[in-house]
């Protein structure tokens, strides 16, 4: 057998505020990387599909309210009921591509005025990422973007308080910051720079997030 196979699966998880570019990259890399031979799956939360993804997903549509503390610890339920899934792929040594993370949890609620270090404490123990691709974009740029939809939470003033605390979340070890100024296959180039090697690396058994 090769080495390659016996190795896990990577979790790289790509953060940043809507209209980054995030959902076009999450694709581009995951089949750049089965060109590659990799086995690689792509997910995101929220996961829309389960029974709490529907809660999530009414209230995004502004068709349901919820308390902020309640909508945030769905958010996070919605990530944990995905570890199974996740643990049994990356050790199987299937390569997981996402789009958000905890990190998008704590980012828009505590942009609310919600403590942080209470906002992160339900995602803790979490499977830890192997690497964040922070995807920047000025505001010029976003603004050429199309306008944004009817969602909750798709406002310029909230995204900029958004995007501030990201700036807070940043851990030096495994977060990259990856601008989405450039083209499509530009930013693409960078992120495949970034994850390339440590895809086909030996990372060690999975770590849980902030223990
Ligand atoms: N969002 C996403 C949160 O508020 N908390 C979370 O934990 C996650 C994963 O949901 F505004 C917000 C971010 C965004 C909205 O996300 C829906 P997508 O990526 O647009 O589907
Ligand atoms: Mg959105």
């Amino acid at each position: 057998t090769y080495g390659k196979t016996s190795s896990r699966g990577k979790l790289i998880v790509f953060e940043g505020c809507d209209r980054s570019g995030k959902s076009t990259q999450c694709a581009m890399l995951t089949e750049r990387l089965r060109k590659d031979g990799h086995k690689v799956e792509q997910l995101k939360f929220p996961d829309r599909t389960t029974s709490i993804g529907h809660m999530i997903n009414n209230y995004l549509a502004n068709k349901e309210e919820q308390r902020d503390e309640v909508i945030h610890l769905l958010f996070s339920a919605n990530r944990w009921e995905s570890m199974q899934k996740m643990s049994n792929l990356l050790l199987g040594g299937t390569t997981l591509v996402v789009d958000r993370y905890a990190y998008s949890g704590i980012a828009y609620s505590a942009a609310k005025g919600m403590d942080l270090q209470w906002c992160r404490q339900p995602d803790v123990g979490l499977i830890k990422p192997d690497k964040v691709i922070f995807m920047t974009l000025s505001a010029d740029r976003a603004s050429e973007r199309a306008a944004f939809g009817e969602e909750r939470y798709e406002k310029k003033e909230f995204q900029a308080k958004v995007e501030k605390i990201f700036e807070q979340l940043f851990e030096k070890s495994y977060w990259q910051n990856v601008s989405g100024d450039g083209t499509v296959e530009e930013v693409h180039n960078d992120v495949y720079g970034v994850v390339s090697q440590i895809v086909s690396s030996d990372c060690g058994p999975l770590e849980k997030l902030w223990t």
